[in-house]
Order: C-alpha cells, then sequence, then structure tokens
C-alpha cells in the first residue's frame, strides 16, 4: 500500500462556524499527515476548474457565487487509502442524511451548505491540488507518529 494525498477546502459556511479547528484535528486525530495548508479567495475561473463535473448542473451558478463569496482554507491530507478514508470522515453530500460521527453528519444540515469539500478520486485530487497548491507549497516530511499509525507491511517499509 502507498501513501496518496488528497485535497480538502473548508467551504465559506465552515469559516463562518468556526470549524478550522474543528476539522484540522478531525483528520489529526485519525493519523493522517498535513502536507499543504492556505487560506485562499478562489476565483471564478478557479471555480470553473475545480467544479468543472457540475458545469451543466443548475447549482452550478450559486455553488461558484458561494463559494467566491469569502476565502476558503485548503489542505493537503496525506495517508495510505486517504482519497476513501478522508470521504468517510467528511461523510455524504446532504447535511441531514449524513452518518453521525462524519463531520457533515455532526455539522451540517444543508445540501449546498455542507462545509467541506474532499476530493472524489485520486485523479481528482491531483487536479484539484494544482489549482491551488504549488509544488513548493506542499511539504515532505516524515511522521514522528507514522510507525504507531501503520505496521510496517502497510506502508512498505
Ligand atoms: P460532494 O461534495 O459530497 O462530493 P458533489 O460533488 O455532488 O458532492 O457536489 C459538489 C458540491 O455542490 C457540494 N459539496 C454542494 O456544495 C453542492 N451541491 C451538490 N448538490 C447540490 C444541489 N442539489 N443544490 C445545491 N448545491 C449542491
Amino acid at each position: 500500500m502507498q501513501n496518496s494525498r488528497t485535497a480538502v477546502l473548508v467551504k465559506p459556511d465552515g469559516l463562518q462556524r468556526s470549524l478550522i479547528g474543528e476539522i484540522i484535528s478531525r483528520f489529526e486525530r485519525k493519523g493522517l499527515k498535513l502536507v499543504g495548508l492556505k487560506m485562499v479567495s478562489m476565483t471564478d475561473a478557479m471555480l470553473s476548474e475545480w467544479y468543472v463535473e457540475h458545469k451543466e448542473k443548475s447549482f452550478f451558478g450559486d455553488l461558484k457565487e458561494f463559494m467566491g463569496s469569502m476565502p476558503i482554507v485548503a489542505m493537503v491530507w496525506e495517508g495510505v487509502d486517504v482519497v476513501p478514508v478522508v470521504r468517510k470522515l467528511v461523510g455524504t453530500t446532504l447535511g441531514r442524511e449524513a452518518e453521525a460521527g462524519s463531520i457533515r453528519g455532526d455539522f451540517g444540515m444543508s445540501q449546498q451548505y455542507n462545509l467541506i469539500h474532499a476530493s472524489s478520486n485520486s485523479e481528482d485530487a491531483e487536479r484539484e491540488i494544482s489549482i491551488i497548491f504549488n509544488v513548493d507549497e506542499l511539504f515532505d516530511y516524515s511522521g514522528a507518529m507514522e510507525c504507531v499509525i501503520y505496521a510496517e507491511e502497510e506502508i512498505g517499509k
């Protein structure tokens, strides 16, 4: 198994609700490694690229307007199978149906204001990371606790 990376955005509603620390802490507690972090005002061009899969949807305009209305907090997390692990921690799209214990399940009620974005697959993760982060804004370092988070064979050491 290999370490991989995923992109996470805390959206304007998460920022307004002061959930940045809570959200970071959930990923930290899980054992994931933070390798990139920044606050960004996403431009219309960035959002069109980010949400390209939704460009024909009725909510595309509203979604871009909302996401561009305030800064977001972008992060890159690393770990084994990190894309599905983070999706599970985030919960399903509609907050009021999301599983209790997930971020959306614990803090959200809405479909549009669902606090957080997480990449759907590894290709999207790579694309999304490159929209926000330059290569020199992503960090490679060894995690001191890795040896108690994974068994050696799980990370191919
Ligand atoms: P997820 O973020 O769970 O992967 P997607 O990719 O289906 O969900 O949707 C991307 C974003 O678009 C959601 N996070 C949400 O903010 C918004 N969205 C999705 N469906 C709707 C909808 N029916 N009405 C308004 N906004 C929506």
